[in-house]
């Protein structure tokens, strides 16, 4: 009796470990159980775009290793073309995926938002924000002079920068006293346009530029 004993032990025991190795292995074959949710899978949209552009929205996940596969459920609030087809992200296609989507023809702004799955559970997806302009704003810093803090944007407002100047010397305000600007603070100096104590500045600024 007591052998029969010994021998439904170590059965069990043989057993467990079957059971325990058989589970560690499903564990690391399944590599899309190494994603646990979060921001891992993100998408990725423009901040803005004009209207009636053509644009592209795109699924991004990071962190997945092995034989993986996320489907995903995507909405739009706006009036923004969302694809039919439903995106799901492969292993063998990449960890990005992108789509067309169309802005419409109204100044607004249109939301993705949605869910993915991994695992047998369900995430949200971080919302996107797209927003769609009537004009893009375009800085054009070649009409304003080196030292120009402001630009008009094309879109009826101003583009701002901070402007780093050294002194008056510095007039192409790159925050460095060439030869050409000290030769120039010179010629003010010499037609009292200019204190000594600016040029001195400047003499040292180019010294040690
Ligand atoms: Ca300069």
């Amino acid at each position: 009796m007591a052998k029969n004993k010994t021998f439904g032990i170590v059965i069990v025991v043989v057993a467990v470990i079957a059971v325990f190795l058989l589970v560690n292995s499903g564990g690391s074959n399944s590599g899309v159980q190494s994603i646990t949710g979060g921001e891992r899978v993100r998408i990725i949209a423009p901040a803005s775009v004009g209207v009636g552009d053509t644009f592209q929205l795109a699924y991004d996940v990071s962190g997945a290793s092995g034989s993986w596969a996320i489907p995903m459920e995507i909405s739009v609030n706006g009036q923004c073309t969302l694809a039919t087809e439903k995106p799901v992200l492969f292993n063998d296609r990449g960890t990005t995926q992108s789509h067309s989507e169309t802005a419409p023809n109204n100044p607004g702004q249109c939301v993705y938002s949605g869910i993915y799955a991994v695992a047998g559970q369900q995430f949200n997806l971080n919302s996107a924000t797209v927003q769609v302009l009537a004009c893009i704003p375009s800085c054009q810093w070649n009409t304003v002079s080196a030292c120009g803090t402001s630009a008009n944007d094309g879109c009826g407002s101003t583009c701002n920068r901070i402007v780093q100047q050294l002194t008056e010397i510095d007039t192409n305000c790159n925050n460095k006293v060439d030869i050409t600007e000290l030769s120039n603070g010179i010629t003010l100096w010499s037609n009292d346009q200019l204190g000594i104590t600016v040029l001195s500045q400047a003499i040292t600024d180019w010294a040690s530029r």
